[in-house]
């Protein structure tokens, strides 16, 4: 045989494979819509309801993605690639795993019931590998850039070979591009050399409420090219693709290209007849036509115009086994919203849900029995069934490994504290992480830290002076090349542990999250800390709580806080952070006062960011130079970590003590010197953890009514040390609710200080005097409580 003869051939052979690789696909898409309807069904109509509550489900958003999810799932995925799906294309998800026999059918039934499958993919919560938590749409495609960013410094810093190295996947719904997070993500990606990334949208034009603009065609194009993205876009299935090269083909494509989503969404919906009636008038008297209308009945009809790239399981494969390399891409598919489902189309499908006999219709269509429809591969015969077994068995998927239980990296049993009798607890932190940096302790080579763009008056700059920053690409620090005189030697290179970010506080936090997965995505345990102006939490919060969602592990610092701040006025001046740290679950928060308390708390939250049943921690810090404290003893240490501890020990029975967190510990203490000759025995409680207390508080009664362990809590322990009638002042720089809930412990009384309105200028004798955090503030409240 000729060269060009087994060419051939081998092509014949090619498609004839590729033929039957599509047809067994076919089948699995239809199985996964399938099971991903009978789900949501089953837990609507089926399951026993005892609240009147909708349970709800996304049968349409499901469909819209199944064929992707088979092709990727089944084909594409290779067993180092991760992905975060779209979240309400979760059942899908579970389906795939249900296939893979990785999923039990008691799950499936149970699906959003307690301990049954999650509404959207959870890390925590579901039992089958997620690799990314989803749900607050848009997150879940961002923290994919983050985590091949992630994986490039773990292969930058000898951790992970290239050759063990992914593409981390996001599977998105067309909606999520309307969430800005997407962007500041796309910018920060651009600059960091983004690679390995995939993003597949599930471009149905219909988001919750509407179908989508007609105006963005091509937009998301230039916008994605402008930031290095590869853009492959999925317009139509080989149906199409066929028929456009038939005579009146070309005025068919022309005029799908010009249809309004919303138009096309409502043919879909209306079906055969609908399309058939519409393109007779609009193409009336376009030579083949006609024809090309007459050759297909309605169902082919509306199965053509249906077919676009996003259902067509051939253009997918073709699509995903061209995008070699590792530039960053996107994917749009285009696809239908309930796709082969009777909801296809409608404007109001997203939480639409099949009736009994809309989904009976489907089971029947798919030649399911009634009474299997939980089984597998039912009413497709042993020999097909047989080999989608072994097609779903020897997938890459299938070979995917357990996620990894990284060993933890020994943390020193104390970090040493700051010299200095006057100090802020910002730069105490800067200082410990410097020393850290100088050290050759193994913790030191895991820290890795970020800010947005707050580096240096956050007081990491020292850290990065030593470490350098993470470039895949080396970058001199040109100023230091110039001999340019400044504090900041920035050189950038590969083993580089600081990850420079712009502005945008979300972009950090959803580094952190990504830093703080790398342990169980890749094996290697890193120690992100990051710092970032306090207020501006708020700015990232919806990711600060993705992160913690996830059970990502990492230290955050927010830094200046408060009124302290000063001179930076109500606009920098942070509120409500204390609450936001007792609010959040999975983070730990902080607010010391002293630099031991600093060193002590680091020392502890590297150590709790590896614990099994750890978290990530926050420390709320500031710029305040105060007079440190000198200690006889360790005895302070444990109260510290647990959230309290007396600073000033009350007389047992004592009638009050003022409890004080972080920067007003001095008008504290200048109060309870002036108070303490008036008050016998009068206490002074420093709270290094309003969150802390409280949750041991919660947990300890909590066990009491649930027959658990009866303990008593910490912080009942603290105040049974008064008398049951005592009074309390609290004070802080931040909400006085975070502390006045101390008075509901034993019943005490209580007068809590704190700012509840916004702050200004101002220096801090005004400051803390207009807003009643001063030590004659803490002296009237005391008065107040004991004289009415
Ligand atoms: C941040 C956030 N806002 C709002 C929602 C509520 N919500 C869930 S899905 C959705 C629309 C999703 O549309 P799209 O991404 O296009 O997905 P489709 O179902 O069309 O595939 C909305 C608004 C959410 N989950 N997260
Ligand atoms: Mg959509």
């Amino acid at each position: 045989m000729t060269a060009r003869a087994q060419e051939a051939r081998a092509q014949v052979t090619g498609d004839a494979l590729r033929a039957e690789q599509v047809a067994l696909l076919t089948r699995i898409e239809e199985r996964l819509r399938w099971l991903s309807s009978w789900t949501v069904h089953n837990a609507n109509n089926l399951r026993e309801k005892r609240d009147g509550l909708k349970v709800g489900g996304h049968q349409a958003s499901c469909a819209s993605m199944t064929a992707i999810m088979t092709a990727l799932y089944f084909h594409a995925l290779g067993p180092k690639d991760k992905v975060a799906v779209k979240p309400h294309a979760g059942p899908v998800l579970h389906a795939i795993h249900y296939l893979l026999d990785e999923q039990t059918r008691e799950k499936l039934q149970a699906f959003r019931g307690l301990g049954g499958v999650q509404s959207y993919p959870s890390r925590t919560k579901d039992t089958i590998p997620v690799d990314f938590s989803t749900g607050s749409v848009g997150l879940g495609v961002a923290v994919t850039a983050f985590s091949s960013l992630v994986q490039d410094y773990l292969v930058a810093h000898g951790q992970l070979a290239e050759g063990d190295t992914g593409r981390m996947i996001a599977l998105m719904g067309d909606a999520e591009l309307d969430e800005g997070n997407i962007y500041e993500c796309l910018i920060e990606g651009y600059k960091h050399d983004l690679r390995n990334c995939w993003w597949i949208v599930d471009y149905n034009r219909q988001s919750l409420d509407a179908t989508t603009a007609d105006r963005m065609f091509r937009r998301f194009d230039d916008i994605f090219e402008t930031c290095g993205w590869r853009v492959v876009t999925l317009k139509h299935g080989r149906l199409q693709r066929e028929a456009f090269q038939r005579p009146g083909g070309k005025a068919l494509e022309d005029w799908i290209a010009n249809c309004p989503n919303a138009d096309f969404a409502v043919l879909t919906y209306l079906g055969g007849a609908a399309w058939r009636e519409r393109l007779e008038r609009d193409l009336a008297g376009v030579p083949g036509v006609s024809e090309l209308l007459a050759a297909h009945d309605n169902a082919a009809l509306a199965r053509l115009m249906t077919n676009l790239g996003g259902h067509c399981i051939e253009t997918l494969l073709d699509a995903f086994d061209a995008a070699t390399g590792d530039q960053p891409t996107l994917f749009i598919a285009y696809t239908v919203k309930g796709y082969g489902l009777p909801l296809a189309g409608h404007k109001d499908n997203h939480s639409g849900m099949m009736n009994t006999a809309q989904i009976e219709g489907l089971r029947a269509e798919l030649g399911i029995a009634p009474g299997e429809e939980w089984d597998k591969w039912a009413g497709l015969g042993d020999n097909l069934a047989a080999r989608l077994e072994a097609l779903v068995k020897d997938s890459p998927i299938a070979r995917k490994t357990a996620e990894h239980r990284a060993p933890a990296v020994p943390v020193p049993a104390r970090l040493p504290v700051p010299e200095g009798a006057v100090q802020s607890t910002q730069a105490a932190f800067g200082r410990i992480l410097f020393d850290l940096a100088k050290s050759d302790a193994a913790l030191a080579d895991r820290i890795v830290t970020s800010a947005p763009d707050v580096t240096q008056t956050t007081n990491l700059g020292a850290f990065v002076n030593q470490r350098g920053l993470f470039r895949r690409q080396e970058l001199a620090d040109v100023f230091q090349k110039a001999k340019i005189p400044s504090a900041q030697k920035w050189s950038a290179h590969r083993a580089g542990q600081h990850i420079e970010l712009g502005i945008a506080e979300h972009n950090f936090f959803l580094l952190l999250a990504s830093l703080g997965l790398a342990a169980p995505h890749f094996g290697t345990r890193l120690l992100p800390v990051g710092t970032v102006y306090d207020p501006f939490i708020a700015r990232g919060l919806d990711a600060l709580n993705y992160g913690c969602y996830q059970d990502a592990r990492f230290l955050l610092v927010g830094t200046p806080s408060g009124i302290t701040l000063a001179g930076e006025g109500g606009a920098h001046q942070s509120i409500n952070t204390p609450l936001i740290g007792m609010g959040q679950p999975g983070l730990e928060s902080f607010d010391p006062a002293f630099a031991d308390e600093v060193a002590l708390l680091m020392a502890w939250a590297f150590g709790h960011m590896q614990a099994e049943d750890g978290s990530s921690v926050y420390l709320r810090l500031t710029t305040r130079q105060i007079e440190q404290q000198l200690r006889s003893d360790e005895a302070w240490e444990a109260g510290a970590i647990a959230g309290a501890y007396w600073l000033r020990e009350p007389a047992p029975g004592a009638g009050a003590a003022i409890a004080y967190s972080g920067a007003v510990a001095p008008e504290a203490l200048a109060a309870w010197e002036q108070l303490r000759g008036d008050i016998p025995g009068l206490g002074l409680l420093a709270v290094t953890s309003p969150d802390r207390l409280h949750r041991d508080w919660s947990a300890a009664r909590a066990a009491r009514w649930s027959g658990g362990v009866r303990r008593e809590s910490h912080v009942e322990r603290l105040l049974g040390q008064l008398a049951p009638g005592a009074g309390l002042v609290t004070v802080l720089d931040g909400s006085p609710a975070a502390l006045s809930w101390l008075g509901g412990v034993r019943g005490q009384r209580v007068s809590p200080l704190g700012t509840d309105r916004f702050g200004q200028t101002g220096d801090l004798p005004d400051l803390y005097r207009t807003y009643r955090l001063d030590a004659e503030a803490i002296i009237d409240a005391m008065a107040e409580l004991f004289l009415g």
